[in-house]
């Protein structure tokens, strides 16, 4: 009789930033290392672009199980904050837990795999004797600031931070840079975060999707420093970095039409420029960003999506718009760079986008599985934060890691500052043609190599 392969669970908040490193976790653990997964996916929030991903690449040991959704109405309302509200549908979407994994098919869970918002589990997997492994999927430099909150949240006064914040072992973070939510104490998303920082103390062990060689301070931080032992922090497994793999197969009409105007231009020659997600310009940056892309005479794919200030943007209707961008770009922007530049509306398959040879550069909002999508594929970016934990993420890029250059778009009080044409025109030009661009892309190269590393069998993130 063979003995069956262990069995684990996973459960995503909505939002690909969430769903995205949880899935190639699964994916590897079943591909890789003979285990079999029950994706546990909550369908409330959810997007196309979402269960295209997650249909993708069916395999006989991963199964998608859908929870069933959940009525929000009166609960979430659109001018909430994102952490709140995913807390909330993550709140509600997991009432019938017990059930839920109760009815799973398969040999009895030997784990459950969940991300920060999910931390409403814990006490049902406790009563069934199911570990719990939290998967943290934003830096390590979050992961040690969110680490550290709770006792930096007893010591302060308040109602907001005020001044520079000093991890443990780490390197200090600048009021501006810290995301809104922790910066105002008072604040709804704040306390959820809180909370769920909390509780992140009850895993088993927690996962984090970097690697040594990208963030060598917080990971020597949450190993050696004696405020990190002494909290206790559970067990922290580096296995990093994990991404989206490039998906040809389903790549769809003017996706495949990217790629082939990718295949015509120079080596290295290409800025990809995407805010994410979640990111959407004003109207007013959006003109000074097509005007300096313009004026930087240098080849671009630019992701657009309407304006803020144009129509009530969400943070789920990815995929779904099918405006014109004519209607909100400068007139005759698309005509006059025609051949010099691609606008795309909405969504990119950024991840062969990255892969292509012919990209030199990442304008990007550095979320982190942007970020990691760039690195991974040896590609500099110009840093663009927009929201979250973007601007930590885009001053260690700059300054410990030397792979990113910073747009201004954050005054000194943290407030967002409108990025004019001539400076945008200067730094992309300064990224793909100059000296300093050259020194980032051979730094992107080694952390290419050293993800490639890392991730083979033997290397550090694979064996862990
Ligand atoms: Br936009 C976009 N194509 O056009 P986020 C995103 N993605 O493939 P991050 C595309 O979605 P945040 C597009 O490659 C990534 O794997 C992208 O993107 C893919 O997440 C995933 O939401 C998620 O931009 O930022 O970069 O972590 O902080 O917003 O979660």
């Amino acid at each position: 009789q063979t003995t069956p392969k262990p069995h684990v669970a996973f459960l995503s908040s909505p939002g690909m930033g969430h769903i995205t490193p949880l899935f190639e976790l699964a994916i590897r653990l079943v591909t890789q290392h003979d285990f079999q997964v029950s994706f546990l996916v909550i369908t409330t929030a959810f997007t196309p672009a979402q269960s295209e991903y997650l249909n993708a690449n069916p395999h006989p040991d991963l199964h998608i199980v859908d929870l069933p959704p959940v009525d929000m109405s009166g609960l979430v309302s659109d001018d909430m904050e994102l952490g709140t509200r995913l807390s909330l549908i993550v709140q509600e979407s997991i009432r019938p837990f017990r059930s839920i994994l109760s009815e799973l098919k398969g040999p009895k869970l030997r784990a459950l795999v969940i991300d920060i918002f999910c931390t409403g589990v814990f006490e049902i997997c406790n009563e069934l004797a199911i570990p719990v492994y939290s998967f943290f999927t934003a830096s390590g430099v979050l992961f040690t600031l969110s680490l550290y909150l709770p006792s930096m949240d007893r010591e302060v006064e308040g109602d907001q931070y005020v001044e520079t914040v000093k991890v443990p072992g780490c390197n200090p973070i600048r009021i501006q840079d810290l995301q809104e939510p922790v910066w105002n104490r008072n604040s709804d998303d704040y306390k959820w975060y809180l909370f769920h920082c909390r509780r992140l103390f009850m895993a088993t062990g927690i996962f984090i999707n970097t690697w040594e060689d990208l963030e060598p301070v917080s990971l020597k931080a949450v190993k050696h420093e004696p405020f990190f032992l002494n909290i206790p922090t559970p067990p922290v497994h580096p296995i990093g970095p994990l991404v989206k793999q490039i998906e040809p197969a389903v790549m769809v009409k003017y996706e495949k039409e990217m790629i082939a105007w990718l295949d015509k231009q120079p080596k290295d020659s290409v800025l990809y420029v995407s805010f994410g997600s979640g990111g959407t310009l004003t109207r007013e940056q959006l003109t000074e960003l097509a005007w300096g892309l313009e004026l930087s005479r240098q080849r671009f794919i630019m992701v657009v999506r309407k304006p803020s200030d144009y129509a009530a943007a969400t943070f789920f209707n990815v995929g779904s718009e099918s405006d014109d961008p004519r209607t909100y770009l400068p007139d005759g922007f698309i005509e006059r760079t025609k051949g010099v530049g691609l606008v795309v509306s909405s969504w990119a398959p950024q991840v062969a986008v990255l892969n292509h040879p012919s990209t030199g550069a990442f304008l990007s909002h550095c979320g982190w599985n942007s970020t990691l999508e760039s690195l991974k594929h040896g590609v500099p970016m110009i840093g663009w934060p927009m929201y979250a934990e973007q601007r930590m993420n885009a001053t260690m890029l700059s300054n410990e890691v030397g792979v990113a250059v910073k747009m201004h778009v954050v005054g000194d009080k943290g407030e967002t500052v409108v990025a004019r044409r001539e400076e945008i025109k200067r730094v992309v030009q300064m990224v793909m043609e100059g000296e300093e661009g050259k020194k980032m892309r051979s730094r992107a190269k080694e952390l290419e190599a050293s993800s490639r590393t890392t991730l083979s069998r033997g290397g550090t993130s694979y064996e862990t």
